[in-house]
């Protein structure tokens, strides 16, 4: 069913790097490009072969890089377009590829564009935002509070969807889509090899009808990005924000000419109520979304994003998995159960040393806006234990502490005083522990994406699932041609498990098994050729 293109991407593996966090070559505390050069053999070593980078482009960073204020300029404390661009070589010389983030949405309110926009309604940039006398709407930002603001300068209210410093792009302006078109011809010149699209059903509003995203002339727009003859060998994948099937083929069916994928997010509630409050739930959940959307996206020509974290979810492995005995036994069992699945693997840096949340004992210690915003907005009905409880579950800041290189003082990450504390449970877990151990899960994954890359069957192969819906464990085949896996994940409780068909001896197993069939202790997982 796959178009030749989407089958070459689903070779692609892809290691989202949060640049602030991943390695700092010069002490000042924030991560940076050299540190991520520094890297390349690391994320090449786990079997990845595309890095992600979260934005780093110019900018005064009140949302961490999503408040661009030059596309085309590198973040200062980032380093500089050389570093740039020896990034984009060190990776294409180890055969990688480089997708960058690209943020359409908005830009920082000290954007050029911005600056010049604010002056007055006869400057060339004036029709680049929405301006309105008064607010139309009674919106909200995602942060909290009105998403329009008055601005002095200009004598009249912006809107912002997210942080006060971020103001919409109007793309009602052919300008804009221009500018952005420039954007991308830019990095593409450079040697891009894709994006990932912050937001992209935003770029599209029908303001007269408050409809604040997938607004009519939402497609117009991608095509006019990515749809180009300079542009359409691209991989891209867009934020989005739909758990609809006709629409996801709108946004990413091969014939559609727009993005390659979209990520789904719907799975990325398993184990809450709500961002910040846990509810306890089984890998059955996870694996009920995981499999209706295998099931659907197959009918179609469409590439499904496997990916469980990011730079904005609390850690996987402490919602819905044991981050404390079981650690190693769940991080590697959720793996498997995740990225031998048809679609193309994003992972998380961390993801594949089991990082789990972290804690802390006081607001001081965050900095993320939206933990900011939500421990206030708490505050005013909870206690202040209560509410720490709330934000230490759901904070942005999880996922964003410092890589945790060793478990030395700055772990390996910076010699001077990073931006973020560091991971509570840095000392514990870091990448020298889990190298060193008899079970590491940097080398389960290496094995994984090992057998992943080496049969077909997990990348263009079908998909089917073997356990009924009433099990508790997760059996799936993934087929190509007479070429037959099964993957068999087993959840929290040990269980007896028998396939319907014989199997060769395990060709990966999180706990050493020598046969598919029998008894799986928690959390045990094995991928066994069938005979
Ligand atoms: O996030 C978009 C988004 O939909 C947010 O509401 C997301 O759910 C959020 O992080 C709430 O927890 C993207 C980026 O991934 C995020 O880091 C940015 O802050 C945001 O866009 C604005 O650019
Ligand atoms: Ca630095």
């Amino acid at each position: 069913m796959l178009s030749e293109k989407y089958k070459e991407f689903t070779k692609w593996v892809i290691y989202q790097v949060y640049p602030r966090s991943f390695m700092d070559s010069n002490g000042d505390g924030i991560g940076d490009l050299q540190g991520v050069i520094s890297k390349l053999d690391y994320i090449k070593d786990l079997g990845a072969n595309a890095v992600w980078l979260c934005p780093c482009f110019k900018s005064p960073n009140e949302d961490n890089g999503y408040d661009v204020a030059d596309y085309c300029d590198i973040m200062d404390e980032f380093g500089t377009m050389e570093d740039m661009d020896q990034l984009i070589d060190g990776l294409h010389k180890r055969g990688m590829k480089l997708i960058l983030d690209l943020v359409p949405n908005h830009t920082s309110t000290d954007h050029k564009w911005f600056q010049e926009s604010r002056k007055g309604k006869d400057n060339p940039y004036s029709d680049y935002y929405y301006w309105f006398d008064a607010p139309p709407n009674d919106w909200e930002s995602s942060f909290g509070g009105s998403a329009w603001q008055y601005d002095e300068m200009r004598g009249q209210y912006y809107l912002h969807t997210f942080t006060v410093g971020q103001a919409d792009l109007n793309w009602e302006n052919p300008a804009v889509v221009k500018a952005m078109q420039d954007v991308v011809d830019f990095w593409v010149d450079k040697g891009c090899d894709g994006f990932r699209i912050d937001v992209i059903d935003c770029i599209a509003k029908d303001l007269p009808n408050d409809k604040d995203r997938m607004g009519p002339r939402l497609h117009e727009y991608i095509r006019a990005l990515f749809g180009c003859e300079k542009t359409a060998h691209l991989f891209t994948v867009g934020e989005g924000n739909t758990n609809d099937i006709e629409d996801i083929v709108l946004h990413c069916a091969a014939e559609r000419g727009e993005l390659s994928t979209i990520f789904i997010f719907d799975h990325m509630e398993c184990g809450r109520a709500d961002k910040f409050t846990p509810k306890k739930e089984s890998l059955k959940t996870l694996r009920d979304y995981l499999t209706g959307w295998q099931e659907k996206t197959s009918k179609h020509d469409l590439l499904y994003s496997l990916f469980i974290e990011n730079h904005d979810q609390p850690q996987m492995i402490s919602r819905i998995g044991n981050d404390r005995e079981l650690r190693y036994e769940s991080a590697t069992d959720i793996a498997a159960m995740v990225f031998l699945l048809k679609g193309v693997p994003f992972i998380y840096q961390g993801q594949e040393i089991g990082m789990p949340v972290a804690h802390y004992d006081s607001i001081d210690e965050f900095n993320d806006v939206e933990s900011i915003g939500a421990y206030r907005k708490y505050r005013e009905t909870l206690s202040e234990e209560e509410t720490l409880e709330k934000i230490n579950f759901g904070s942005r800041d999880n996922p964003r502490h410092p890589m945790a290189w060793n478990g030395t003082e700055g772990n390996g990450f910076t010699t001077g005083k990073p931006w973020l504390l560091p991971h509570s449970r840095a000392a514990e877990v870091n990448v020298e522990n889990d190298l060193a151990a008899d079970r590491s899960i940097y080398r389960f994954y290496q094995e994984l994406l090992k057998l992943r890359a080496d049969n077909d069957a997990f990348t263009t192969g079908d998909f089917e699932v073997i356990s009924a819906p009433e099990d508790d464990f997760f059996v799936f085949i993934r087929t190509a041609g007479d070429d037959k896996w099964a993957v068999v994940c087993n959840f929290e409780e040990e269980r007896n498990i028998k396939l319907p068909f014989e199997c060769e001896e395990p060709a990966l197993s999180n706990l050493g098994r020598d046969t598919a069939d029998g008894t799986y202790a928690p959390y045990e997982c094995a991928v066994a050729r069938a005979r």
